[in-house]
């Protein structure tokens, strides 16, 4: 029954239980659930009590970390199994995703970057942490089509506009389209900072990408702030 072992994949994020994650996570693979779902109503839905337990102060930064183990078992199952679906698709664009700097948070910014990658998108991860100059760098070297940017504390969101600037000092900007996402991040914000588009989970992202490449064949420039 999918919904028992959304719930039991849901635990072993709050148990921190990377072996029980990652065999629930084969057990779906097997039984023919859908990676994404399972993603989306068992680990994730885990994660977010994790982080309302975390706020609440009843769990604490050792119990976030083990969550966090057991959410990187459960995708070193389910991210070959949405890579596999994007291996015939045609290229779609080139992607140069990180998290802000002073963030080192990556499950949802890697979940992004294999979705796209599984919807044809070449994604250049530079991993967490990354300086807006590095952003810019690669985007340059690789010849981005689209920057992505992830942060999930408020105090590293401004980063994002710090990646927006380095692009723009590097004379990048009208050449690179640039989407932002992340827990604390909005769409207000995004148009705050001058970003070309917002997305609030991985598979909007993969709709986001899509619609930026079209504005991007069509010559839409964006307003530099
Ligand atoms: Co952190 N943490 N954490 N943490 N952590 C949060 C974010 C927090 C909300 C928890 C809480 O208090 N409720 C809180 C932030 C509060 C705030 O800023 N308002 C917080 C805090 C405070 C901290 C520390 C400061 C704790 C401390 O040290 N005292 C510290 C900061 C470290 C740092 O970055 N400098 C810290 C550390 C950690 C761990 C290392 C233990 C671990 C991360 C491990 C890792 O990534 N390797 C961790 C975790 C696991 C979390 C929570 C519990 C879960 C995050 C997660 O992985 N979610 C989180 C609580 C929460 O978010 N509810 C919390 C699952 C993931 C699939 O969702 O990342 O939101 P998410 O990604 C989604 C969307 O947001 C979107 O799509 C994804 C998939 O659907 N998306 C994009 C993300 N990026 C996108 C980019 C896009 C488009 C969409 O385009 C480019």
């Amino acid at each position: 029954m999918p919904d028992d072992l959304f719930s039991t994949m849901r635990q072993s994020i709050i148990d921190g239980a990377p072996d029980t994650a990652s065999s629930l996570a084969r057990q779906a693979v097997d039984s023919g659930v859908a990676p994404l779902d399972a993603i989306n109503n068992g680990y994730v839905p885990g994660m977010h009590d994790v982080g309302e337990q975390f706020a609440k102060g009843q769990m604490f930064l050792p119990d976030m970390m083990a969550s966090a183990e057991a959410m990187r078992a459960a995708m070193a199952v389910l991210d070959p199994e949405l890579t596999k679906l994007g291996a015939e698709r045609p290229m779609a664009g080139v992607v140069v995703l990180g998290t802000t700097k002073g963030d080192i948070h990556e499950i949802g910014k890697t979940l992004v970057g294999t979705l796209l990658s599984a919807h044809g998108f070449r994604v250049h991860d530079l991993g967490v942490d990354v300086e807006g100059d590095t952003f810019a760098a690669k985007a340059r070297e690789l010849g981005a089509d689209i920057v992505g940017v992830s942060a999930l504390l408020t105090t590293t969101m401004r980063n994002q506009k710090g990646v927006i600037e380095s692009l723009e000092k590097a004379g990048l900007r009208s050449q690179v389209k640039v989407m932002v996402g992340g827990a604390p991040v909005t769409r207000r914000w995004a148009e705050e900072i001058g970003a070309d588009g917002y997305a609030k989970d991985a598979m909007s992202a993969v709709d986001l990408a899509r619609e930026l490449m079209q504005q991007k064949l069509q010559g839409v420039v964006p307003v530099q702030t």
